[in-house]
């Protein structure tokens, strides 16, 4: 009988008061999981908590920064007393910025980076040691399209996440043998506050040119959702997913694979 289930573990998604973080730790909690999940200051906590409350989940929120290696270890450890040891982690935390490369600062650069793939390093290591002792454990981390493809203004963010997703297949080399996974998923373009500037209507009512580009992209001919990424993260959290490990799946709608519509 193949295992979806999540039935008696406990996941940890970072950055998950909304948007994707908030989709993934809603189908964990649908799958059986109990969910922990943190975000940067207590305003962003309280509402996730009222908002997974709305759906009648009890999750545990968290104040806490990725980047902070001290913060995180206080959080893995409290989580660890108050709920128990994670089996289930889900880097999800991380921040854009679209800046042509040759007018971003190298602080702006180092923040991208420090988020998107020191904020992965430190949490993975937080919890590898109690993994490690359970003999089990899942980290998936949300890698990109930027994982695979470049575009303009997006320097930090593309190498932040093609360093995820080898970081993703070193996690799996090296902790493979304590049978823990580690893969990521790589959504395409989806409708969250991170790429609501892309689909801003133009004034003239018309639709943001990127928008239009995206759709002309996917084959799906729309935006995903955060719900279209909800399957994949149970199956990749759960037993089913036992003998995958330092794989990307592209949930993406099948732009990777598509050279684009050709213009009318
Ligand atoms: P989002 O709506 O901007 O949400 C990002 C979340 O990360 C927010 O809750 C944010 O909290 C939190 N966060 C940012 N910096 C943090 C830090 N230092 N410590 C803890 N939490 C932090 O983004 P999203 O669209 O849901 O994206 C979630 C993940 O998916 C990101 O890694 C993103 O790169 C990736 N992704 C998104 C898309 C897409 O099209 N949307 C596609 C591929 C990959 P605050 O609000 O408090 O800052
Ligand atoms: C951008 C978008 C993308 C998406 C996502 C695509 O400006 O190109 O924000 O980077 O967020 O990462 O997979």
């Amino acid at each position: 009988m193949v295992n979806f289930s999540l039935e008696g573990k406990i996941a940890l998604v970072t950055g998950a008061s909304y948007g994707i973080g908030f989709a993934l730790a809603s189908a964990f909690a649908e799958a059986g999981a109990k969910i922990v999940f943190n975000d940067i200051n207590q305003d962003f906590v309280d509402r996730g908590l009222a908002a997974y409350k709305e759906k009648g989940i009890e999750a545990h929120g968290y104040v806490c920064d990725v980047t902070n290696e001290e913060q995180v270890n206080a959080m893995v450890a409290q989580i660890e007393k108050e709920v128990g040891k994670i089996n289930i982690l889900v880097n999800n935390a991380g921040i854009i910025k679209r800046i042509p490369m040759h007018e971003m600062t190298a602080a702006e650069f180092r923040q991208v980076i420090d988020i998107d793939l020191n904020g992965p390093f430190i949490v993975s290591k937080a919890v590898l040691p109690s993994m490690m002792e359970m003999g089990a454990g899942k980290i998936i981390n949300i890698c990109s399209m930027m994982s695979e493809l470049g575009r303009e203004t997006v320097s930090a963010y593309a190498a932040a996440k093609g360093g995820l997703k080898m970081l993703t297949r070193n996690i799996a080399s090296e902790y493979g043998k304590y049978n823990i996974q580690c893969n990521g998923i790589g959504p395409g373009y989806i409708a969250t506050p991170q790429t609501a500037p892309l689909r801003e209507r133009q004034a003239d009512g018309s639709r943001h040119p990127f928008d239009s580009f995206i759709v002309a992209k996917t084959p799906a001919e729309r935006w995903g959702t955060p719900e279209d990424l909800m399957g994949p993260a149970v199956f990749l959290a759960s037993e089913a997913s036992d003998f995958v490990n330092g794989h990307v799946l592209y949930v993406d709608g099948g732009i990777l694979a598509y050279i684009g519509k050709q213009p009318q």
